[in-house]
């Protein structure tokens, strides 16, 4: 009586509940797959780092003793799917006679997966995934019969059921949110911590190779490589987060500075979303250090709500609404996405950085991933799958759960405003006064029409031309249609003008369609 146990790529931890009364009889099964490292076009340092990761927790399970299956994925006889690699496994080993896995955090996965008990001859048993700090069923005991699915009550909610930064029933400093203080830009000749990467291991080394070879027209650059691939690691990673970056992480979380990827950011989010670090751990560490004071509660505080709140909140959305929340797309966006978003060829200097961040490192923060390749694809009317393929594709932290809510619901409106109120449009001016892109960029920031005129400041315009019927009843976009209304015909063919003239160069030129 033995069981077999599988453990994905993103469940890369010790007390996954696949694994809750592992017996040394038990098989654990892991496997490297194509249909897992190609059902996007990801990006070659985020299968390097999940392989990677993988393979040190397959050994870190062996050396307890542990019975582990692992198929590498130049490893002959290998079905390149989960389930033939199930299959496989029941096959090859005598005695097996249940299946144990933890849920998946992608719906596709979780579709196929709920066809495995007549698949198999053997029982499978689901459990649940436990490692985050709000059930699915909590979540919808929350949202149940709100008009609005406000991310900040729910939050609070968390906060007191936790008991992180609480003084009893109280926030700590009397407030639930300093996100008033968190908007600062990057002040000339702060000091931006020198980050404190890994030096690849073997086992790192060989799966860069195997990766090089597989995918050699892979997105990406495999080198340089400096992720943690172990618990341990990510343990330093977080502790050198604490130490050097969360103090100021407040204060510049919006901010963004050409060739800076990381700023203040914890880049923690890829160990959170593979297992290797547990949200609870990090929260508890960050409070600690507040306590101890070590940094300040703007700090902790916004960092807190980023795990505690928005990460809770997303995974919440996505089980709530999926399948039907992909299929929307609220302001009917048709347009290809461009070249650019793969290759950073564009004259737009803050795409070009974004991109060129993310092609390097496989990372971008927030206000990145948000106000500049977010804010352009919703400008340009870019379709919503296209976006959120590349969006998961492209970071070394995107699966579906929280990247889907993040690109389709947070940057592009697709989902009509479940997450948020208004659309997240903003001209070049947002992004001038929290940067330094635009001293450097081709375009004029200042200019709002004409070839030299930065294209963020007419598509601004223009996204709100072509959705100014469908967002009228927006009052938090009130004032600004207002102003639209005053627009005349001229000014609006010549913000028109610009748009196709810009949309043409770019090879984006297919128009919506009518709304439906
Ligand atoms: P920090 O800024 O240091 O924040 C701390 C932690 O808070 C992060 O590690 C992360 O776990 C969590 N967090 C912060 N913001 C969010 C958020 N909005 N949703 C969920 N968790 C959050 N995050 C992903 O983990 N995977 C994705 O695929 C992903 N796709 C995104 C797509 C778009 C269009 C946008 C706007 C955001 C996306 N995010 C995604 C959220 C956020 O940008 C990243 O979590 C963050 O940039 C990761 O970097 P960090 O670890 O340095 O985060
Ligand atoms: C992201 C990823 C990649 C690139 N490869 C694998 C793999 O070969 N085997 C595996 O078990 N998991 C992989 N993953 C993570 C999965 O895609 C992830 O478990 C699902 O998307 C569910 O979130
Ligand atoms: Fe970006 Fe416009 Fe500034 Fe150029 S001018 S960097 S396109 S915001």
């Amino acid at each position: 009586m033995s069981a077999l146990r599988l453990v994905l790529g993103d469940q890369l931890s010790r007390n996954i509940s696949a694994l809750d009364g592992v017996q040394a009889g038990d098989l654990i099964l892991l496997a490297e797959v194509n249909a897992e490292a190609s059902y996007v076009p990801h990006h070659r340092k985020k299968i390097a780092f999940v392989f990677s990761a993988m393979r040190h927790f397959a050994d870190a399970l062996r050396s307890e003793g542990l019975n582990v299956r692992y198929v590498a994925l130049d490893d002959d006889g290998n079905t390149h799917s989960l389930e033939g690699e199930v299959d496989r496994a029941l096959n090859a080993c005598e005695g097996v006679t249940r299946i144990i896995q933890t849920e998946p955090g992608e719906y596709r996965l979780m579709n196929l997966m709920r066809g495995w008990p007549d698949r198999f001859d053997v029982p499978v048993e689901m459990r649940r995934d436990d490692r985050f700090i709000c059930t699915h069923d909590r979540f919808a005991r929350w949202a149940k019969g709100k008009q609005r699915l406000t991310m900040e009550y729910f939050y609070r909610e968390m906060r007191r059921e936790t008991g992180l930064l609480m003084d009893g029933d109280e926030p700590e400093g009397g407030q639930w949110n300093f996100d008033a203080e968190n908007r600062k830009a990057l002040p000339a000749g702060v000091r931006i911590p020198e980050r404190s990467w890994i030096e690849p291991d073997p086992v790192t080394r060989e799966v860069m190779t195997l990766v090089e070879n597989h995918f050699p027209d892979g997105f990406g650059d495999i080198e340089p490589f400096g992720y943690a691939v172990t618990r341990k690691d990510a343990l330093d990673q977080l502790d050198w987060f604490i130490a050097h970056a969360l103090p100021d992480f407040g204060d510049y979380q919006d901010a963004l500075k050409h060739g800076e990827a990381f700023l203040f950011h914890s880049v923690l989010s890829l160990y959170l979303n593979c297992g290797l670090l547990d949200p609870m751990e990090v929260c508890k560490k960050a409070e600690a250090a507040w306590l101890s004071g070590k940094a300040p509660l703007n700090a902790v505080e916004g960092f807190i709500r980023q795990i505690l709140g928005w990460r809770e909140y997303v995974r919440g959305i996505y089980w709530l609404f999926m399948p039907e929340y992909l299929e929307r797309n609220a302001l009917n966006a048709r347009r290809p996405l461009p070249e650019f978003y793969w290759s950073a060829d564009t004259a737009m200097a803050c795409i070009a950085d974004v991109v060129t961040t993310t092609r390097k490192h496989a990372y971008a923060h927030h206000i990145q991933r948000l106000m500049v390749t977010g804010n352009f694809a919703l400008l340009a009317g870019i379709d919503p799958k296209a976006v959120n393929e590349w969006y998961l594709a492209v970071y070394a932290d995107a699966y579906e759960w929280v990247e889907a809510p993040n690109t389709h619901g947070m940057a592009l409106y697709a989902d009509g405003g479940i997450m948020a109120t208004k659309p997240y449009a903003a001209s070049g001016a947002y992004i001038n006064r929290m940067s330094d892109h635009c001293g450097d960029c081709r375009y004029d920031v200042k200019a709002k029409t004409g070839e030299q005129a930065c294209p963020f400041n007419y598509l601004y315009w223009n996204f709100m031309m072509e959705n100014e019927e469908r967002l009228k009843g927006n009052r938090r976009l009130g004032p600004i249609l207002s102003n639209l209304k005053r627009f005349g015909d001229e000014r609006r063919n010549e913000i028109r003008d610009d748009a196709d003239r810009f949309f043409e160069a770019i090879g984006i030129t297919e128009t919506r369609k009518k709304a439906s």
